[in-house]
């Protein structure tokens, strides 16, 4: 008998379908969140011994790292596989099997090296069908679906979280042994049609609730979400890029995700100090005393962010002339080039601080001061006084 602990998201369900279509009914699956593996691990442990043990997306705590290892020096058959850079020290146990990225440069899933591992032992056939659905959870996993814009890998996700993991298990594997290629049916591109539609309204809600804080040296952004955190994060993160990370409270999951779309940002640092770890652009933690007083109570009586106005055809970026920029103080900061430099006047009392580039200007505007664009109404406003004066 085997038996399969997983992740419960996508990328560790895709280990289960796999490890389904490689065994069949030898094979018990078990889909944990990030605290419940441990005492999954336990009774394993304790209860399992004659199985031949899979841990697929996710790792254990130290007490059990070293149980595990005890289990396997006994004569145990253990098989750890992750992609997590957190996870990388359980490459010292010959149990451990831990890639981050694959010898082309490619991120990797904790599907697709679990692919490749079932099939270099001859545990799977390889398929056409098969090979597409794993290329879909790993683009999905990485985030590199967006790159791409694959449409599919997104819509794979959202039918993942429209339905329950049994019901998503079923029909996969029924797609997956009988296909040749992998596709959506009719209806399911129905309802994903829907549910995209519901997607973009829930974020452009959320958009309009994120509160900006400085937490030790980073600023980040913070906004309390039950579902939709990957999205959330890259939304987010793109509309605001003066923000080195979104912070995604589950307030009644106690947990909280980190996502960041910069290269100077690793968020699994950010989660480590939270007890938490993940990927440099996407991590989570279980919320601690402390985190919850950083992110959630000390941020609650903050106004949120404002979004630049999309419209505005005067009060326009980067333009020699002139852009002006409005807070919540009601101060009028406005940003424009003299000489090579951009200067900024806050209230019509030019500042000390010169910078090199537009973007630097209003990053340091939005950093320090939450500053936001000020609508065209309000610049026009702005330019008849200056006349007037
Ligand atoms: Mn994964």
């Amino acid at each position: 008998m085997y038996k399969l602990l997983s992740h419960n998201d996508l990328d560790g369900v895709g280990c289960g379908i796999l490890a389904k279509l490689a065994f069949h009914d030898q094979v018990i699956v078990r889909y944990n969140s990030v605290g419940s593996l441990n005492r999954e691990v336990e009774w394993f442990l304790e209860n399992d011994k004659d199985t031949h043990l899979f841990i697929t997306d996710l790792s254990v705590n130290e007490e059990n790292e070293k149980r595990l290892n005890e289990y396997y020096q006994a004569g145990g058959r253990l098989q750890l596989i992750d992609h997590h850079k957190t996870a990388l020290h359980y490459n010292e146990y010959d149990w451990g099997y831990v890639v981050v990225e694959d010898e082309e440069g490619n991120l990797t899933s904790a599907t697709s090296l679990f692919y490749e591992y079932l099939i270099s032992r001859g545990l799977l056939q390889p398929t056409g069908a098969i090979a597409e659905f794993v290329e879909l959870v790993r683009q999905y996993d990485t985030w590199e679906w967006e790159q791409n814009d694959n449409q599919k890998a997104k819509k794979l996700n959202a039918l993942f979280f429209l339905i329950s993991i049994d019901e998503f298990e079923e029909t996969m594997l029924e797609r997956l042994e009988s296909d040749e290629s992998f596709q959506f049916n009719d209806f399911e591109e129905r309802i994903l049609a829907m549910e995209e539609d519901k997607t973009e309204r829930y974020i452009r809600r959320k958009r309009r609730e994120l509160v900006q804080k400085k937490i030790d040296d980073l600023y980040a952004g913070v906004v309390f979400a039950e579902s939709y955190h990957s999205e959330l994060g890259n939304e987010l993160g793109k509309e605001y890029p003066h923000l080195d990370y979104i912070a995604i409270m589950n307030i009644g999951g106690r947990r909280m995700g980190f996502r960041t779309i910069h290269d100077h940002v690793d968020v699994s640092q950010v989660a480590g100090r939270f007890d938490g770890g993940g990927h440099a652009k996407a991590a989570g933690c279980v919320m601690n005393e402390l985190a919850f007083k950083l992110f959630v109570k000390e941020t609650f009586p903050l106004p949120p962010l404002r979004e630049d106005p999309k419209r505005n055809r005067f009060n326009i970026k980067e333009t020699t002339f002139g852009t002006l920029y409005q807070t919540h103080d009601e101060d009028q900061f406005f940003i424009y080039q003299a000489d090579k430099e951009w200067c900024i006047k806050r209230n019509d009392k030019k500042m000390d601080k010169v910078f090199a580039s537009y973007q630097d200007a209003e990053m340091y505007l939005k950093r320090h001061y939450q500053a936001w664009l000020a609508r065209d109404e309000a610049f026009v406003e702005y330019l008849k006084e200056k006349v007037k004066e």
